[in-house]
């Protein structure tokens, strides 16, 4: 059995944030049903496209393991079914725009009523506040969660980050608070809300940023380039460019190739415990016993001279070369890899981090699986579903509606004309 095997997941999500989270709960092993509207369905199906009249690799790979069914919320019909649902599913998550399910007359309230075992989990952009209302998209939470204003150098403006810690981030943070509503239901034996703002999930994870704001009323941040560098601090956090945010230095240095391969780079960690080594490796080892770089303290005016010796070192060697060698002896390092690396690194398709999934419009494509490994629960990654796929199994295997009844919904529209014309 898998680990949430027997939890039904009304699926109202679309685009990132939501399916990122419901993709979680199905390779988890929840049945997830994915209402979406007739004949456009979630937004992304048609976004950034490669291959003509297939779903988007957007869709594609956020939306594993679930199953579509098409409904008209604005038709009476629709939402009648929708409702149904609402009886027998354990959770319901959405991240529509603020309001948008209380006009479908989906409020809390009334969903409790109806079944007081369901979880209602929902992403907003923003908690409660002066921009509850507002509209949210990946790059606006970044901002206003305190990644952007933390990250890029310091000269230069604020930047947002490749990785998608505003919509991926809050669905994970959300996929948590569905299972931690799912284990408090065993005990009380009732549903409840579970809220993520995408501005809390962004500052949950730049939270060391919160930590430098408070320290910085102490003093300077030693550890920041710009202490070495004799330059002042404001009255909030600067950007550190690709200083580590922790207390062991760190930077990124070039490796051998880096005049033309833009990825010949490694992270290297002057990690206190193996300093010594450190300095054997690069060839100073007077630095050992040398009071100016012996021990921490010492070290942080100087970082910029210490890294440009250590990257003297890195730029005669390949970031791979570099990596064996540090590994030897223990200093921590990390080479950066390009997505194309990556997709191509064995190690991760035997891990099943990377996976290729097979589709029957687009073909072969590359995938991120469950990066959560379970022992006795272990993901297997289908196929996203096609648009409304699965409408009548769910109408009629799920929902086990008469067949009076179906045709009644069929006829009104409710589920679409393709849905229909795959009925007869
Ligand atoms: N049938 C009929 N209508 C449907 C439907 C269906 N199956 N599903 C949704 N709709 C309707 C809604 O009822 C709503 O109509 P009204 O505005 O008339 O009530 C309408 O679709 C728009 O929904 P929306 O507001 O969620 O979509 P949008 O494109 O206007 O906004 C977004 C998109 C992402 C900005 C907004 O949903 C949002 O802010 N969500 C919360 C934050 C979030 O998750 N952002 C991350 C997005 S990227 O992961």
């Amino acid at each position: 059995m898998k680990a949430l095997e027997g939890v039904k997941i009304l699926d109202f999500t679309h685009v990132q944030s939501g399916p990122t989270c419901t993709q979680l709960l199905a390779w988890f092993g929840a049945d997830v049903i994915k209402v979406e509207r007739p004949g456009t369905g979630d937004i992304t199906r048609g976004q950034l496209c490669d291959v003509p009249d297939a779903d988007s690799l957007y869709f594609t790979m956020l939306n594993h393991n679930k199953r579509s069914i098409t409904l008209d919320t604005k038709n009476p019909k629709g939402m009648e079914v929708l409702w149904e649902m609402v009886k027998i599913c354990d959770v319901m998550v959405e991240n529509f725009a603020p309001g948008v399910l209380d006009r479908m007359g989906l409020t809390w309230a009334k969903v409790h009523e109806v079944n007081p075992r369901m979880i209602v989990a929902s992403v907003k952009g923003f908690g409660p506040g002066p921009y509850e209302d507002c509209k949210v998209y990946e790059n606006v939470a970044q901002c206003a969660g305190g990644a952007a204003s933390t990250t890029g150098f310091r000269d230069g403006v604020p930047l947002v980050t490749g990785a998608q810690i505003g919509d991926s981030g809050t669905g994970l943070h959300l996929a948590l608070g569905i299972v931690t509503a799912l284990y408090h239901r065993t005990h009380s034996g009732l549903g409840q809300k579970v809220d993520c703002a995408m501005q809390d999930g962004v500052l949950n994870l730049c939270r060391v940023k919160l930590r430098d704001q408070q320290r910085l009323g102490h003093g300077p941040l030693k550890e920041y380039s710009q202490f070495g560098e004799g330059l002042p601090f404001g009255d909030a956090v600067p950007r550190a460019g690709n200083d580590s945010g922790g207390g062991q230095p760190g930077r990124i240095l070039k490796c051998k190739g880096w005049e033309t391969d833009p990825n010949a780079y490694i992270y290297f960690i002057t990690q206190a415990p193996v300093w010594e080594k450190i300095c054997d490796v690069i060839g100073e080892p007077t630095w050992k016993t040398d009071p100016d770089y012996a021990k921490p303290p010492a070290r942080l005016p100087r970082l910029n001279e210490i890294f440009a010796r250590i990257e003297q070192w890195t730029m005669s060697k390949t970031k791979f070369e570099a990596m064996d060698i540090l590994n030897e002896y223990d200093i921590p390092c990390g080479p950066i890899l390009s997505m194309k690396e990556i997709a191509e690194e064995k190690s991760l398709r035997d891990t099943g981090t990377v996976v290729e999934v097979d589709h029957p419009k687009r073909g072969k494509y590359l995938s991120v699986g469950n990066p959560i490994k379970l022992s006795n629960s272990p993901t297997e990654v289908k196929r996203s579903p096609l648009l409304g796929e699965h409408t009548d199994e769910v109408l009629r295997d799920v929902l086990k509606l008469d067949e009076a009844r179906i045709a009644a919904i069929l006829d009104s529209g409710a589920t679409g004309a393709l849905t229909r014309t795959a009925a007869e």
